[in-house]
């Protein structure tokens, strides 16, 4: 145990021995016989201790130091490691962006594709049609047909049923006439009193129906108070001549006819 104590009073407080200092310096003394040997040896050990003391000292303050260093290189480390990947996290977003532009641009061009496909059908069709409008501009009908709008027409100078003149039409390569227009109206009203085209409701009454099997739309040509099927008996249909409109009338009739080619 050490306990301070004043050499010269004997009092506490002044200038203090360690006790076990004055116990090591007695060892040394009677280990080296006491004297002036005494107090060098004495001396020598404080500077040891103090050099000691010194060195303790450096080694902490290295250690703080080296702990200092440590946390900064990783404060700034870390600071590196959030501006990465915070400069990671911005390309990620830029490239998403890029991408669902990319998919946007790419879903853009397949619906233009797409149309441009269509259209290119569209004008294939177009095209072909207008070929043909050009060969049947072009192609002369032939002899004793009739041309107009593009198509050939027959018109018999004969007389024949509905079902006879039907079946002459179809010997020659066509068929009764069909009329989609006014103009063809007034065209085949030009010639015989009265002649047959290619519309009866023969099949079910009142269901008009032409020769193509396409049924009649709108409201067609006819007379005032036609088709009336007078006597339950009229079910082909004639054309007058003068623009006098259509009539249905029995098929057993005998008329002349229109073919079309
Ligand atoms: C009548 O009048 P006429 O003969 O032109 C009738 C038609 C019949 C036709 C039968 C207004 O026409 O509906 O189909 O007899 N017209 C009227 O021959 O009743
Ligand atoms: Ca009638």
């Amino acid at each position: 145990m050490s306990v301070a104590f004043n050499s010269n009073s004997g009092e506490a407080g002044g200038e203090y021995l360690n006790l076990m200092d004055v116990d090591d310096d007695l060892r040394i003394q009677s280990k080296y016989g006491g004297g002036s040997q005494t107090s060098v040896c004495v001396q020598w050990r404080k500077r040891w201790t103090g050099a000691a003391a010194v060195c303790l000292g450096l080694l902490c303050l290295l250690l703080l130091a080296l702990i200092i260093g440590l946390v900064i290189y990783y404060t700034t480390a870390a600071g590196h490691h959030d501006a990465e990947m915070q400069d990671m996290q911005t390309k990620y977003e830029n490239l998403t962006n890029q991408w669902s532009q990319l998919q946007s641009s790419y879903n853009s061009l397949t619906a233009e594709r797409d149309e441009l496909k269509i259209n290119s059908s569209n004008l294939a069709k177009e095209k072909a049609a207008l070929q043909d409008e050009v060969h049947m501009i072009r192609k002369p009908c032939r002899q004793g047909w009739i041309k107009f709008n593009n198509t050939c027409y027959y018109i018999s100078t004969e007389s024949k049923n509905w079902d006879k003149s039907r079946r002459d039409c179809q010997d020659r390569r066509a068929d009764l006439a069909i009329i989609n227009s006014k103009e063809e109206h007034n065209f085949l009203s030009r010639f015989q009193d009265t002649i047959w085209i290619g519309l009866s409701d023969k099949h079910a009454e009142g269901k008009w129906q032409w020769v193509d099997g396409t049924f009649l739309e709108g409201g067609g040509f006819w007379q005032d108070g036609e088709p009336n099927n007078a006597d339950g008996a009229e079910d082909c249909v004639e054309v007058s001549r003068g623009g006098g409109g259509w009539n249905d009338v029995p098929c057993s009739n005998r008329l002349s006819w229109a073919c079309e080619e």
